[in-house]
């Protein structure tokens, strides 16, 4: 039987199709799933010959909504955002008169939780939870617009390369790889030569970094190896001398051979072993062990190979508000895009750096039964890597690794809220941390929710919110 998303994409095509000659926005979302998202959506287009204005929307509310003036467009695509806006969307179908209009229609191409609400006849609305499948591991906005393009031509697999960014961008491969329909996609990937996929360890900076400072700041396990050099290199050369090895802490992983990785590994896992509570240890490996993906096209020992970096480059413009240079070194430019790509990525690097420092130095960690938070105070830490900065925090000492960490930053009509949880809570605990700050931030009038594991929230006052993540965590 068809499914609902087969059915809507369907659909989608068709009304594309027949609106080809008419005014058409796109508009998508800011981070890296979304981005990749209108590089798709771009080249679909390009591909064919529609006309389209493209608009990146850093949020989907009622402000931003009464921006858009649909009775301008014959066609409003949102991607990688809308479903959980659904409500307002018809709102303002509604309050602009336009329900059930044959001029003006809207795709919503996403895989956010959509919010309860029906959806008007005039709205196409693709999404896997429709087909009861989840959306935050399955597949990702950008994997929901290749879709889109496959159907439209079934030679698009070219761009199933920028689903899976788009997909690691989201970290659905938070278990280590890729399943349902993720998998699909990174096998046109695959077919194309474009992406490579192998098994790997789970230490950031793979291309990048020596090894000893990947393990340096390794924080899903805490061990005695945390934030300590000469431990590190003791470690390795342990690991050395125990399998008969060479493997040169100053070398990065993807010079490792599958061999030194293993071992490893497997010496670092039973290391962990003795630091995790015994309900946890099962879900070690994930944590240690898992595939990697790569650019082919990309050169080894850059930022862009490995999709998790590059993802961070895309994070070092976009959580600044520059979008167009991810977009354009996306796009192919290797010339000036891609240079101010790195100027960034080093600005990002020293901003993490001293964010981090200030969060250690300046800042008291106030301890719950069931979660930590801490308070930044104005113009201390910029609000688009707040998040980046929470999930760092496990770094700290004072943080307790085994809670999930709220980072509350003043702003001057409430707080701005991050939220970050350990992997290994999530896996144990089937923590949803979504849930708890899309209810706690509602409960206080503001607006909030993300993944599992990653979320955050716009909020007015934060004594009853913090209240309310009590109650329902
Ligand atoms: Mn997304």
């Amino acid at each position: 039987m068809e499914t609902s998303m087969e059915f809507q994409l369907r659909r989608a095509r068709k009304r594309l199709i027949e609106e080809r000659e008419g005014s058409i926005l796109v508009c998508t979302h800011v981070d890296t799933d979304g981005i990749t998202s209108r590089v798709i959506l771009e080249e679909l287009f390009r591909r064919l010959e529609i006309e389209g204005e493209f608009k990146f929307l850093k949020q989907l509310n009622m402000e931003t909504l009464e921006e858009i003036s649909f009775k301008d467009y014959n066609l409003v695509i949102f991607a990688d955002l809308g479903s959980g806006q659904m409500d307002l969307i018809r709102e303002k179908i509604e309050e602009c008169n336009l329900e059930g209009s044959r001029d003006h229609g809207v795709i919503v191409l996403d895989h956010h939780l959509p919010a309860p609400c029906k959806v008007p006849e005039n709205v196409i609305h693709v999404n896997p939870w429709n087909d009861n499948l989840d959306g935050g591991r399955e597949i990702c906005g950008a994997g929901v617009a290749y879709k889109f393009a496959k159907l439209c031509n079934p030679e698009n697999t070219d761009l199933a390369k920028y689903a899976i960014l788009g997909a690691v961008g989201d970290i659905q491969n938070l278990e280590g790889s890729f399943r349902g329909m993720n998998r699909e996609i990174l096998e046109d990937a695959k077919v194309r030569g474009d992406v490579i996929e192998f098994p790997d360890l789970q230490f950031y900076g793979k291309h990048t970094r020596p090894i000893f400072v990947s393990m340096r700041y390794f924080t899903d396990v805490r061990t005695d190896l945390m934030n300590n050099d000469s431990r590190i290199l003791n470690f390795i050369k342990m690991v050395n001398k125990k399998y008969n090895l060479e493997i040169d802490p100053r070398e990065p992983i993807c010079n490792l051979s599958q061999g030194e990785k293993s071992a490893l590994g497997s010496e670092f896992l039973s290391r962990c072993n003795r630091y995790v509570p015994l309900p946890w240890v099962k879900y070690l490996p994930k944590v240690i062990f898992g595939m990697s993906y790569e650019f082919r096209g990309e050169m080894v020992m850059t930022p862009l190979r490995n999709l998790e970096e590059f993802s961070t480059c895309i994070n070092a413009c976009s959580r600044y508000g520059d979008y167009k240079t991810p977009l354009e070194v996306l796009k192919g430019d290797r010339g000036k895009y891609y240079r101010r790509m790195f100027y960034m990525l080093n600005k990002h690097k020293r901003n993490l750096f001293k964010a981090l420092k200030y969060i250690r130095d300046r800042v008291e960690i106030v301890q719950r039964e069931k979660f930590q938070y801490f308070e930044i105070e104005r113009g201390k830490v910029e609000e688009g890597i707040v998040g980046i900065v929470a999930g760092m925090s496990y770094s700290i000492e004072e943080v307790d690794w085994k809670k999930p960490v709220f980072a509350l930053k003043e702003r001057n009509d409430g707080y701005k809220v991050s939220a970050r949880c350990p992997k290994l809570l999530t896996f144990a605990q089937d923590i949803n941390l979504a849930d708890v700050v899309s209810y706690a931030s509602r409960k206080v009038g503001g607006v909030g929710g993300g993944h599992k594991f990653a979320c955050g929230a716009y909020i007015p006052s934060k004594e009853d919110f913090i209240k309310y993540i009590e109650n329902r965590l």
